[in-house]
């Protein structure tokens, strides 16, 4: 009784998964998405389908390195929306509205805003570290220190 109640869980579960893979269909990592699949999108650098924490920090890093175009250390807003606007366009290929392209650059200003938390102009390393360690931890919401499809499901 009991395994076949397993059995049927990992069913679902995979369905679930299946579904959800499904309505990604598109690029792999959209720019500014939000929830889990952006989150795999954008963080999975092996694609295997887990982001562990290590993997997190280093294409944080990364991309926090390749936005700093004057080498000073921390971002400034024009850095920071830049180097979201040039992966945007990489994902888009220019296949998206003008409105929604527009949309998607605020927001960027946005969350430049939201992230440089005081709000001196400059986004330091400190900062986006900071929030990404909370981001991290909220989107594992089953708190085992890797982010998968298995935090998408209700506890
Ligand atoms: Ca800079
Ligand atoms: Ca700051
Ligand atoms: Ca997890």
């Amino acid at each position: 009784m009991k395994t076949q109640q397993i059995a049927m869980t990992i069913m679902v579960a995979a369905m679930t998964a299946a579904g959800a893979a499904a309505a990604a269909d598109g690029p792999a990592a959209p720019a500014g998405g939000h929830g889990l699949t952006a989150f795999l999108g954008s963080y999975d650098a092996n694609r295997d389908g887990k982001v562990t924490r290590e993997e997190y920090d280093t294409v944080r890093q990364q991309r926090f390195a390749a936005a700093d175009v004057n080498r000073d250390g921390s971002l400034s807003e024009a850095e920071y929306v830049a180097e979201f606007e040039a992966r945007l366009k990489q994902q888009n290929a220019g296949s998206a509205s003008d409105d929604s392209y527009a949309r998607s650059i605020r927001q960027a200003h946005v969350r430049f805003n939201i992230l440089d938390t005081d709000h001196d102009g400059k986004l330091t390393a400190a900062e986006e570290t900071a929030i990404a360690a909370k981001t991290f931890k909220s989107t594992d919401t089953n708190g085992d220190g890797t982010v998968d499809r298995t935090d998408g499901e209700k506890p």
